[in-house]
């Protein structure tokens, strides 16, 4: 493994290369492999989305905290091991990378670590599901999760499905405004709400190109601003689900999370599981083509920027 920029950092061989020769690399999250899906789909999906990302000219890059290591690029059998430990690998934002990596223990990275540690490299795209955004009932819980803070001073796009609506959108758009992180939507004027390909909300921007994607990025970081983007990509159709249904799913899920006190960081894994298991297997095969297809738009958005970065 070769070590950039930081003593903490393992950039596998081929990522390293990759952003040597300035090839076109996109991030991925591992708090989706361990937390976000079932095994064995988990690691069946974190290995076809690298797969994709490869079929589309890019060289993928899956993020984690291998035995007190930031990695950036994982084998085969990291991922396998990830996907297996499941819920017992523990869940890893901003505050927490300091004291895994301490411990010299493993662990599965959020959006919002993910983004840190891919800027720690120097990669500028990342693809995921969805990202955490600001609770319903926040003005009571105050849960707002960490990934908004991060794209506010850290600038990677991230290239989304939008956001689960067991999140409050309007206010989660608010306080991406306030931050000055822009949410893009691709060929959309709504911002997607993951499993549906919209919602009742514009986005800020409508682009319907990578390369539009691409210079807006160059063009914010060409004026020194340090926020992220949010590039929110619409669900295919033909994999979205029927919006009462996900409805009922969010609102019991809400209700179950209420009534057991469940909140802090075990507040998103707890109604990600529950919606998994009440819209049964189809919430799963949205999910994994989702982020197939976000995997194919970070590709092509890597492309061009490494096109005008250089
Ligand atoms: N939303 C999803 N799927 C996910 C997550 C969110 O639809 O897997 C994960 C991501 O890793 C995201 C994290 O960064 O949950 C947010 O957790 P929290 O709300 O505790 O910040
Ligand atoms: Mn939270």
């Amino acid at each position: 493994m070769l070590q950039l920029h930081h003593p903490l950092l393992d950039v596998h061989p081929e990522v390293a290369t990759a952003l040597a020769e300035r090839q076109a690399v996109v991030a991925l999250e591992s708090t989706i492999i361990s937390h976000g899906m079932p095994y064995p789909q988990n690691v069946a999906t974190a290995l076809q989305v690298e797969a994709e990302v490869r079929a589309h000219g890019a060289v993928p890059a899956t993020v984690a905290i291998v035995d007190g290591r930031l990695r950036v690029g994982l084998s085969t059998a990291d991922i396998e091991r990830l996907g297996q430990q499941g819920a017992e690998v523990p869940k890893v934002s901003r505050r927490d990378i300091p004291f895994i990596v301490a411990a010299g223990h493993s662990g599965a990275t959020t959006v919002a670590a993910t983004m840190l540690i891919a800027a720690l490299a120097g990669i500028r795209v990342f693809a995921t599901g969805g990202i955490g955004g600001v609770h319903r009932g926040a003005a009571q819980s105050f849960d707002v999760s960490a990934d908004l803070q991060e794209l506010a001073q850290t600038p990677v796009a991230v290239v989304c499905a939008g956001a689960k609506s067991i999140l409050d959108l309007r206010l989660t758009l608010e306080y991406l405004e306030t931050h000055g992180v822009p949410v893009v939507g691709y060929r959309t004027d709504w911002l997607p709400a993951f499993f549906t390909a919209d919602s009742e909300f514009p986005v800020d921007y409508r682009l319907d190109t990578a390369a539009g994607i691409a210079r807006a990025m160059h063009t914010q970081w060409a004026l020194g601003m340090r926020a992220g983007m949010v590039v929110a990509n619409p669900v295919p159709a033909a994999h979205a689900l029927p919006r009462e249904r996900v409805d009922a799913a969010i609102a019991t899920a809400l209700y179950e999370a209420d009534q057991q006190g469940i909140g802090g960081k075990a507040a998103t894994p707890f109604l990600l599981a529950r919606v998994n298991a009440l819209t049964g297997g189809d919430s799963l095969l949205t999910n994994i083509a989702l982020v197939l297809n976000n995997a194919r738009l970070a590709s092509a958005v890597a492309l061009q920027f490494q096109l005008i970065a250089g």
